[in-house]
């Protein structure tokens, strides 16, 4: 199939790197977002999210005259649906006893909706946003079907995970494996011949339930093995061993790869998927929920550790750094980072934030300093939340001379304890206590 113009509904993370990489590689787009501020900054050649190099991708989507956006739909050969899947905020699922998460899928359905009167026979529809099973079969095919037209016999219709990484996208846009879900097998070679405009990876064609089922398996799967390292570092602390050994040296086994223990899970991914397959199926989870729970309960288990490390915490001032979801991004989306320094808060602590990614965040009952300078001048601790690259490389020595702290807890094992012991920190770090 030939596609001249391509319709891109959401140009968040995915579709704005998705939508200037088709335009780069000689496809006619058309992004559109419903937020009448994206579309403007966007026209003015600014870009509204930071992620490494897109700025320079999306500068020359624009000057190759290819890329337009719109607060609307046009018609196009192929459309494709990229807005958000987050979880309600207020309104949960139960099943025995035991509540959970729901998948809000008014963002989905709003945008399958705006395709519905640009819809012609011929064209393609790949929803790429992340949904619980048979969402493409069950909910955006009878929402296309209010065109008159029928998904597989008058236009194809497809799921394609996207699974890049942020921090990678683009260069995972172009390498990484692509799965295509079609409607019908039709669908899916369309899809196919559609993202091999700039997809450098594999193209694999499947059934448009595998393909979401694929996307929430594959998160899943990290959710639950970060679940099991959490666990372990509490295991080692409690035993007096320290977790970051053990697991460097249970991972010289030819078949363990354990995951790093940390604050907690966040981002908009792995934090919120399970929950799509726990919702679904709420009767077979019973570990993808369990490790759930056990990840969103550790950043209190870091306040603890604070707790330990100062004593008590009331009326204590905590500089803490870094508040973004994961090293060396701005996204604070569902950061523990951030639960971390509310729940101290709430216990009695002040806390003064630094994330360099991030300075201006206007994050609500957060204080932000200005500066690392600035959340370490009047401090008596130092809270290591994110493992950002500028966090690693800072000087203990230098430190020292800006603060009169001498307590650090660090929860991502990034720093030399030695070295920091030395110059006179007591350093107190996630899964160890050595006895
Ligand atoms: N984390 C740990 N320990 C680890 C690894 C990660 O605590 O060993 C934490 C991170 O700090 C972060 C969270 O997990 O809070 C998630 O970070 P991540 O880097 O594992 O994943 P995301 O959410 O940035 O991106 C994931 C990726 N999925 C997988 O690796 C299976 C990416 O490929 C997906 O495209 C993305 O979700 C998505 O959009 O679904």
């Amino acid at each position: 199939m030939n596609f001249k113009k391509v319709c891109i509904l959401g140009l968040g993370y995915i579709g704005l790197p998705t939508a200037s990489t088709f335009a780069t590689h000689g496809v006619k787009v058309l992004g559109v977002d419903v937020n009448p501020h994206i579309v403007e900054t966007l026209r003015s050649g600014e870009i509204h999210i930071h992620e490494p190099g897109l700025r320079d991708v999306v500068k020359a989507a624009l000057a190759s005259g290819n890329f337009s956006v719109s607060t609307q739909p046009e018609e196009s050969d192929a459309f494709i649906i990229a807005v958000p899947t987050p979880f309600h905020h207020n309104k949960f699922g139960e099943y025995n006893g035991q509540h959970f998460k729901l998948a809000d899928m008014g963002a989905v359905q709003s945008a399958t909706e705006a395709v519905v009167p640009f819809l012609r026979k011929g064209n393609l529809v790949v929803l790429e946003s992340t949904s619980p099973p048979r969402t493409t079969l069950e909910l955006i095919a009878p929402i296309l079907a209010r065109s008159g037209l029928q998904a597989g016999r008058d236009f194809y219709l497809a799921y394609s995970p996207e699974r890049v990484l942020p921090g990678q996208i683009l260069r995972e846009l172009i390498e990484n494996a692509r799965v295509i879900g079609g409607t019908t097998p039709e669908s899916a070679k369309a899809g196919a011949d559609l993202y091999s405009i700039f997809v450098k990876g594999e193209i694999i064609q499947t059934d448009a339930t595998t393909a979401e089922m694929v996307k929430l398996m594959e998160n899943t799967y990290r959710d639950v093995n970060i679940a099991i390292a959490n666990e372990f570092a509490r295991l080692a602390d409690k035993f007096g061993v320290d977790v970051w050994e053990a697991i460097s040296l249970a991972n010289r086994h030819p078949r363990v790869k354990i995951l790093s223990p940390g604050p907690g899970v966040g981002g908009h991914c792995i934090s919120v998927d399970p929950w799509f397959l726990v919702e679904s199926a709420p009767e077979l989870t019973s570990l993808i929920y369990t490790s759930r729970k056990v990840n969103d309960a550790q950043p209190h288990y870091v306040v603890d550790l604070v707790k330990r490390a100062l004593g008590s915490l009331q009326g204590k001032r905590i500089a803490a750094l870094g508040l973004a979801y994961k090293p060396d991004v701005d996204d604070l989306r569902e950061s523990p980072a951030v639960e971390v320094v509310r729940v101290l808060q709430v216990e009695g602590a002040q806390v003064k934030a630094w994330e360099p990614f991030k300075p201006d965040a206007n994050v609500e009952d957060i204080s932000m300093a200005s500066s690392l300078e600035d959340a370490l001048k009047d401090s008596d601790a130092i809270l290591w939340l994110v493992r950002h690259t500028e966090f690693i490389n800072l000087k203990p020595a230098d430190i020292a001379s800006k603060t009169k702290a001498r307590i650090i807890i660090d929860t991502v094992n990034g720093w030399n304890v030695k070295e920091w012991q030395s110059a006179g920190f007591a350093v107190s770090r996630l899964g160890v206590r050595k006895q």
